[in-house]
């Protein structure tokens, strides 16, 4: 059975560990909490085959929103911010999500080779096609990583 939290939030307070729905949220501003919230489920849950992602509670369209002083439920402009980032870069071509480019992902993707019913990934250019066109993204990063997060 396959698992997606469909709403995860942590607000920036001191405290948010234990009480991440409290809003409005308790003075002191700690956005490190809410920082340490955000890492522990994702080191817990990124490599249990059974989860499928979070739905994050909240994402504002104002690209200025949060900042260290806010105590809301946003990461932006905040040390969450980050943490997310870290977990959810990606190398164009990594078809089995280890974070490196290489030929097991070569594999993954000749399964779709001349697909043209493909949505998104590996049509890693978005013209509807899986060709040499991807191939050639995914070579460019041919033996490329990324740190774990
Ligand atoms: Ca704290
Ligand atoms: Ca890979
Ligand atoms: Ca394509």
């Amino acid at each position: 059975m396959n698992v997606m939290f469909t709403e995860v939030g942590y607000s920036s307070y001191d405290g948010a560990n234990t009480q991440p729905w409290h809003w409005p949220a308790i003075p002191p501003v700690d956005v490190g909490e809410q920082a340490d919230c955000y890492e522990a489920l994702l080191s817990v849950c990124r490599n249990r085959p059974w989860w499928k992602g979070a739905f994050w509670w909240n994402w504002e369209t104002d690209p200025n929103a949060g900042g260290l002083s806010d105590m809301g439920f946003t990461p932006q402009n905040k040390p969450a911010e980050q943490v997310l980032k870290d977990y959810y870069i990606t190398i164009t071509g990594d078809m089995n999500d280890d974070r490196k480019v290489d030929h097991y992902d070569v594999s993954l993707f000749a399964d779709y080779w001349l697909d043209q019913s493909v949505v998104g990934w590996p049509d890693f250019n978005n013209d509807k096609k899986v060709n040499f066109m991807d191939f050639a993204l995914l070579a460019s990063n041919w033996q490329q990583s990324i740190p774990p997060p």
